[in-house]
């Protein structure tokens, strides 16, 4: 009788050890989303209530870096675990392709025995066609047990449009495509994607609720068009919207493949319309907050606070004005920096300052969750900095986009344009020059350190090209 008491003390100890070091994943991420426009990290126009509450309740990371600029190639990475050039992914198709039977990061999750869904985009698919459509884009089905798109009616929403893009003259109605238009919507929430993917994740929080999930939730705002309904716009006047100092000659250091693909010279978009796209994106911005809010109710109200990690990021950054550039791709520090908030039941808040990369999260939850972490995986598990927000995985952060590299490191940021640098090169004192407006590339005292990058740019790219996939 007393083996048996003691048998199941120690089965229940185990048991209770197991549950503790098994938690749900609740993976939220916003869709070209600069951290900038979040108030827990310092913005003071825009309102992210749903999200900062999340940032006070866990560890928020100052310097997480996307590994790509622009959806297809950040998503494929951090998804498989690889850096966009180990699998040579530098555009918007699945990869599965290239990475064969290797698991996914919430396919990892669903071998391991987790009901995995996918709510709207975590891989890529494009915006707003496919989700006008409500269409899988480039998903990978063996990554989920379910999945679910949100069909939505984007920049052809019922509201007052206007289109700021190439309309100098205003005479354009409003037109769709990715292209930048603001919609002031009628109706609620529901008409939307993000409020269909929000309604959809709460539902299978509470469906499954007594089983362990990975469940991603991809909002699509403030991805353009900036579409949300009419109350979000109101805080937002255009008319006091504030641009980033606009700052004589700046382009003149920049190299040819460092000017954005989006300028406000080539979009045509006056002063006017270029307050009117900030708007634009800070009411889609407190749109998608106010989705965020919802899921995290449903978490609370199924009691699962305590047994589920949360995350939430974007898949890159985006520039809204800083040097007359809109959008992302850019390699400056708008545009490859993400906002990351990783809260862990029974952890303290943090801010934490070391390099993260998007890269990070396959490692990383797969070894809060107790399952094993592949070998193969590019990322670095981080987990330690959940504890001690100065513990260090890492002296760069690495991110491209199709024509050039960066590394970034505490007191610098280096990008080359070109793997022979033949393109040109931006080298920033990010100490003293926070905003990137003077390249010391080219100033004979920076020689060396310039060197320096170039040499530690050819030995990363050696090193993420050293992989199990050919
Ligand atoms: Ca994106």
């Amino acid at each position: 009788m007393r083996w048996l008491l003691l048998a199941s003390v120690l089965c229940g100890s185990a048991l209770g050890q197991e549950r503790e070091r098994s938690y749900n994943v609740l993976f939220i991420i916003s869709d070209d989303l600069t951290a900038t426009a979040l108030s827990c990290y310092g913005n003071e126009v825009c309102e992210t209530p749903n999200i900062d509450a999340l940032a006070a309740r866990g560890v928020r990371f100052t310097r997480a870096y996307c590994q790509g600029t622009y959806c297809g190639p950040s998503r494929a990475s951090f998804l498989t675990g690889y850096y966009p050039h180990a699998i040579r992914m530098l555009g918007y198709k699945s990869p599965r392709p290239k990475i064969g039977d290797r698991a996914t990061w919430p396919e990892h999750f669903k071998n391991a025995g987790y009901y995995t869904a996918r709510v709207s985009k975590i891989f890529h698919m494009g915006v707003p066609g496919g989700i006008e459509k409500g269409s899988d884009g480039a998903d990978d089905p063996r990554s989920w047990t379910e999945r679910f798109n949100c069909q939505g009616p984007e920049w052809k929403a019922p509201g007052a449009g206007e289109t700021l893009e190439g309309n100098p003259d205003g005479k354009k109605s409003v037109v769709g495509g990715n292209t930048f238009v603001v919609v002031q919507a009628d109706g609620d929430d529901l008409v939307h994607s993000d409020g269909k993917a929000a309604a959809k994740a709460c539902e299978l929080i509470a469906k499954h609720k007594d089983e362990r999930f990975f469940l991603g939730v991809g909002f699509v705002r403030p991805h353009v068009p900036f579409v949300a309904p009419r109350p979000y716009y109101d805080p937002f006047p255009f008319e006091e919207s504030e641009l980033p100092p606009k700052v004589k000659g700046d382009w003149d250091d920049i190299p040819k493949a460092g000017i954005n693909y989006k300028t406000s010279k080539n979009m045509k978009m006056d002063v006017v319309r270029q307050k009117k796209a900030v708007a634009g994106y800070y009411a889609s911005v407190a749109f998608m907050d106010a989705q965020v809010g919802k899921v995290l109710t449903a978490l609370r109200e199924a009691e699962l606070d305590d047994e589920t990690i949360v995350i939430f990021t974007s898949d890159h950054g985006y520039h809204l004005g800083e040097h007359d550039f809109w959008a992302k791709v850019s390699l400056h520090e708008e545009s490859a920096a993400v906002p990351l908030i990783i809260s862990v039941p029974g952890k303290d808040p943090a801010v934490c300052n070391s390099f993260v990369e998007l890269l990070d999260l396959y490692p990383t939850l797969a070894s809060l969750c107790g399952l094993e972490v592949p070998d193969r995986l590019q990322g670095e598990d981080v987990s330690r900095m959940l504890d001690d927000p100065r513990h260090t995985v890492r002296e760069a952060a690495f991110c491209v986009n199709g024509k050039g590299f960066l590394l970034r490191e505490d007191d610098w940021a280096y990008i080359q344009y070109a793997e022979d640098g033949s393109k040109g090169a931006e080298l920033f004192d990010m100490n003293k020059d926070p905003m990137q407006y003077t390249n010391l590339a080219q100033e004979p005292k920076y020689r060396e350190v310039v060197e320096g990058f170039r040499a530690k740019l050819a030995a990363k790219l050696k090193d993420v090209r050293e992989n199990d996939l050919d």
